[in-house]
């Protein structure tokens, strides 16, 4: 049902892909202002942590391995982070692809710097989380640079998404899950998602994803969250996820 005042901002045509395969990708999303507030945040959440975590990836070719920044839950301490939440072409998707009633949780900022910048492993985001339905709202990927094969764009395997969660094994040196797709470690077809910046992958909690290591001399800059309806619960214990941030309370947007 169209939530009244949200035009709707993508097509039906995405919207059944989404449902049949996992995931579409959509045009460039946000004006060049919008990603260079994110560039700017960014930059600075990465500058703060190195200067206070000397071990922390820097900006630059420093040589090692799996260097990859993670910077979390941005919109606890950043007012320009917290106001893009609500966006009005993010409202937009919500409305759409949500209904009335929405909000986010996790979000993470995750930034490759050239050369060093690691791989992350093959996972559904559902794995990281249970929860009961398995796969309520959607997830973003934002590319904020660019993003490309060279430097570390995301992978899919929409050919799982339908067959639900996957055997996951825990990797203890890099503290992850690893997806275990018919007792083998890659899927049998995987898909490139390469993005300009604006670009969003629009994605399933269900669909299988992995990046690529930064091999390039860009930094590749991404971010990462999602929207739900507000009534799903954790399972086995089927408690509400605390930290949600409402972004639609009855058709309004929650500033
Ligand atoms: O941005 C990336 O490299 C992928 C990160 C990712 O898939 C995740 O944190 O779940």
């Amino acid at each position: 049902m169209p939530v009244p005042g949200f035009e709707p901002i993508v097509s039906p045509e995405q919207v059944k892909q989404l449902k049949t395969r996992g995931y579409f990708a959509t045009d460039v999303f946000f004006d060049a202002a919008t990603l260079a507030m994110l560039r700017r945040e960014f930059d600075a959440f990465a500058q703060l942590r190195q200067s206070s975590d000397p071990d922390s990836p820097r900006l630059a070719h420093v040589g090692g391995y799996r260097q990859s920044l993670f910077l979390p839950q941005l919109h606890l301490t950043n007012r320009h982070i917290k106001a893009f939440m609500t966006h009005p072409n993010l409202m937009r998707l919500c409305a759409q692809l949500i209904g009335p009633d929405a909000v986010y949780g996790y979000n993470q900022a995750i930034i490759k710097p050239p050369k060093v910048g690691g791989f992350f492993a093959w996972h559904q985001d559902a794995q990281y989380q249970h929860t009961d339905p398995m796969d309520p709202g959607f997830g973003l990927w934002l590319a904020v640079s660019r993003t490309t094969i060279a430097n570390g764009t995301m992978w899919i395997a929409p050919g799982y998404f339908e067959r639900g969660l996957q055997p996951h094994v825990r990797d203890p040196e890099f503290n992850e899950w690893k997806c275990v797709f018919d007792g083998q470690p890659e899927p049998k077809e995987k898909l490139a998602v390469e993005l300009q910046p604006g670009q969003m992958l629009v994605f399933s909690r269900l669909l299988p994803h992995y990046s690529g290591p930064n091999e390039s001399d860009e930094t590749r800059m991404a971010f990462q969250w999602g929207y739900a309806p507000p009534d799903f619960v954790t399972i086995p214990d089927r408690k509400k996820v605390e930290g949600l941030v409402p972004v639609l309370r009855n058709g309004k947007v929650v500033e």
